[in-house]
């Protein structure tokens, strides 16, 4: 069972999914104590250093120049400034940072060179560091991996089936060539997805295969539950079953055992017992500090009392 596997069916991933609960939730916990320490998460920090006017159509996003979000349109962010967020988040106790830019791909010239800076400056505070700045030529995975990037954040969003609903300026396949430039370049890999758009099961079990049919599997899991926003396209969506996230968890760390499975983007909509939820069916990451990219998250001290009444802890070290 705990063998790491490449070939899971959707046959196999639907059956995951839909377990009595406690069976669920018992196989990943099973899972999840073998792997990794079950009282620590990592905190990671997100810091947007190039916000809005995104080319992309994303219909969850509220950085896509396509809708009108109040998101206003910034340059790139200085790497003095970039350097002082990431030092703040270390004494936060993050171990990892990560830095969005809202590109459909990554540019040459002196703006890669400034986020190569912002690279080697998180890398030198002691933190992991994570980008995600659209598509990524092989070359350019290679100077990041040269810049001591940790991670790079390129997610598959939804299933291949309901990618064209959701995106329509960009194919699937091009995502999962980005993910190969990056895993070619020694760089880990972070991926995963979000639920709450309007997609069907089948489209959540089509996501997990994508993931877990990578070999090796993404290191790096990130499932955010829609952060509806006024003005995209998906602002009105139905909320989420809380059930079936925590479901989407459970899967994805059985399927995907040694990964960090993260529990991203959408937490301010959960409570504290759903969030221990998530945490028993195999999340061991959250964002912390009061905004992700661009949108609200829950604030430093919430999690502080939330994980002191758990008995849990942050990851004391980055890992990596
Ligand atoms: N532009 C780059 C890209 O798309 O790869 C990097 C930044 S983009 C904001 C990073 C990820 O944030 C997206 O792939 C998506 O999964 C997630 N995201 C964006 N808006 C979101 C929302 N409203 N709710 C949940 N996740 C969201
Ligand atoms: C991921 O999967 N979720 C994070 C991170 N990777 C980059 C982003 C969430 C963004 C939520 C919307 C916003 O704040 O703009
Ligand atoms: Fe642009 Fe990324 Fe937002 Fe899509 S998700 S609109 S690529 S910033």
């Amino acid at each position: 069972m705990n063998n790491l596997r490449y070939d899971w069916t959707t046959d196999e991933i639907e059956r995951l999914y839909n377990l009595p609960f406690p069976e669920l939730v018992f196989e990943a916990q099973t899972v999840h104590r073998k792997f990794h320490k079950t009282d620590e998460i990592q905190g990671c920090q997100l810091l947007s250093i190039k916000t809005g006017g995104c080319p992309e159509d994303c219909a969850y996003c509220p950085q896509s120049a396509h809708y009108k979000t109040g998101v206003d349109r910034e340059g790139l962010l200085s790497v003095d400034k970039a350097l002082e967020a990431a030092q703040n988040a270390k004494s936060s106790g993050a171990t990892r940072f990560c830095m969005g830019a809202a590109w459909r791909d990554v540019p040459d010239g002196e703006q890669f060179e400034q986020v190569l800076e912002m690279v080697k400056g998180v890398r030198g505070i002691g933190l992991e560091a994570c980008c995600t700045l659209g598509m990524l030529r092989e070359d350019q995975a290679a100077r990041l991996a040269e810049a001591g990037l940790t991670a790079y954040n390129h997610n598959l969003d939804t299933s291949p089936e309901f990618y064209g609903d959701i995106i329509s300026t960009r194919v699937y396949d091009e995502r999962l060539k980005t993910l190969e430039n990056v895993r070619k370049s020694g760089v880990t890999v972070c991926s995963g997805g979000i639920i709450g758009m309007g997609e069907t099961a089948e489209d959540r079990y089509g996501l997990l295969r994508q993931l877990s049919n990578q070999n090796p599997h993404p290191e790096s899991v990130p499932i955010n539950q829609l952060v509806k926003v006024e003005g995209t396209p998906l602002e009105s969506e139905a909320d989420v079953d809380v059930f079936d996230f925590v479901r989407m968890i459970a899967t994805a760390r059985i399927i995907m055992p040694k990964s960090m499975v993260r529990l991203s983007a959408g937490r301010l909509e959960l409570t504290d017992e759903a969030q221990a939820l998530c945490f028993l069916a195999g999340a061991n990451s959250i964002f912390m500090g009061e905004r992700l990219l661009t949108t609200p998250n829950p604030e430093r001290d919430r999690d502080e009392e939330l994980l002191d009444k758990l008995g849990m802890k942050l990851f004391a070290e980055a890992t990596a």
